[in-house]
């Protein structure tokens, strides 16, 4: 047994110089972090024999990436961002932080700073009226008590009938099925909006470049995000994925789980003033109470913000 190149002494002491370990300036934590890439990096090329080609393909491959703003695609498709719900969903049970809706990821299509309304709103513009089958979705937010919560915020966002989402598909008008709902003294919300398609990765991109060479497809389930908070509640990233959908259980990215799964009604019945069919989606949520207070937060996640 050979000792492994990357794991000699001379090598290490390479590696941390190159991580700024020998330096008293930076920022100890990325010195940390940066080492083990270098060191996992290192070892993953000297085992799997990672040619001088893969290599610069590789870095290549990440400049594409950048370049097409796909990072986030990709950390979702290869179920990373499922593994950090899973590894929250783990520390929780080990504190006891139990109960209440489930948490999924939030993907990469959300936008600050959706229009605010109390109680109610419509979500889509009319771009796809007689397109688009109606869809009212609606229902209660409830805290762990299972008390009605007034004064919650529901921010969600959708796709439309392409599974394309408004400001990264710039033929959508700024915030079209994307909205802050104040839920009502009943800790209500109320929306009018359409039925979503499912989200397919562009053929042409890098994530689905990467997913073909893993004989993956990058579809997901039609489905709908939820951010939900409330001072001194937990705040909740979730999304409802739409029952009877192709990709339900098939999700590229991993998002749908148990507890998650919507209902979706048609109905065809001349109520509320819709001629022709329509839907109903009833969803609620629980949320926990926050232990402390920057729980009440989302992620600091750089985020896209629609401009003025
Ligand atoms: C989406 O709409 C989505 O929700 C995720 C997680 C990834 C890509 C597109
Ligand atoms: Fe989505």
């Amino acid at each position: 047994m050979t000792v492994k190149i990357s794991h000699t002494p001379a090598l290490q002491a390479f590696f941390e110089e190159a991580a700024g370990l020998g330096n008293d300036d930076g920022s100890p934590r990325v010195k940390s972090i940066v080492l083990r890439v270098l060191q996992e990096l290192a070892s993953l090329i000297e085992d799997l024999d990672i040619t001088e080609d893969e290599f610069w393909k590789t870095v290549d491959y990440l400049n594409r990436l950048g370049g097409r703003n796909e990072a986030g695609l990709l950390v979702a498709g290869l179920g990373i961002e499922h593994f950090l719900d899973l590894l929250q969903d783990a520390k929780d049970a080990q504190t006891g932080l139990t109960g209440g809706t489930p948490r999924t990821i939030e993907g990469p299509l959300y936008v600050a700073g959706a229009p605010l309304s109390q109680g109610e709103a419509r979500l889509d513009d009319g771009a796809e009226n007689g397109v688009a089958t109606v869809m009212f979705l609606e229902g209660q937010v409830f805290d762990a008590d299972g008390k009605p919560l007034a004064g919650a915020i529901v921010d969600l966002w959708q796709a439309n009938t392409q599974g394309t989402y408004s400001f990264f598909d710039s033929s959508q008008s700024p915030y079209n099925l994307r909205r802050r709902i104040v839920t009502d003294a009943q800790g209500r919300y109320r929306a009018r909006s359409i039925v979503p398609s499912g989200y397919g990765c562009d053929p042409q991109g890098p994530t689905q470049a990467c997913l073909d060479l893993l004989g993956r497809h990058g579809q997901r389930p039609a489905h709908v995000h939820f951010f939900i908070s409330a001072p001194g509640h937990r705040h909740l990233t979730t999304q409802i994925n739409l029952s009877g959908e192709k990709y339900l259980w098939d999700d590229f990215a991993y998002a749908t789980r148990d507890g998650l799964v919507g209902e979706v009604v048609f109905l065809e019945d001349g109520a509320r003033g819709i001629e022709g069919r329509y839907a109903e989606l009833k969803f609620d949520f629980q949320l926990q109470k926050a232990v402390v207070s920057e729980a009440e937060q989302r992620s600091a996640r750089p985020r896209a913000l629609q401009d003025a």
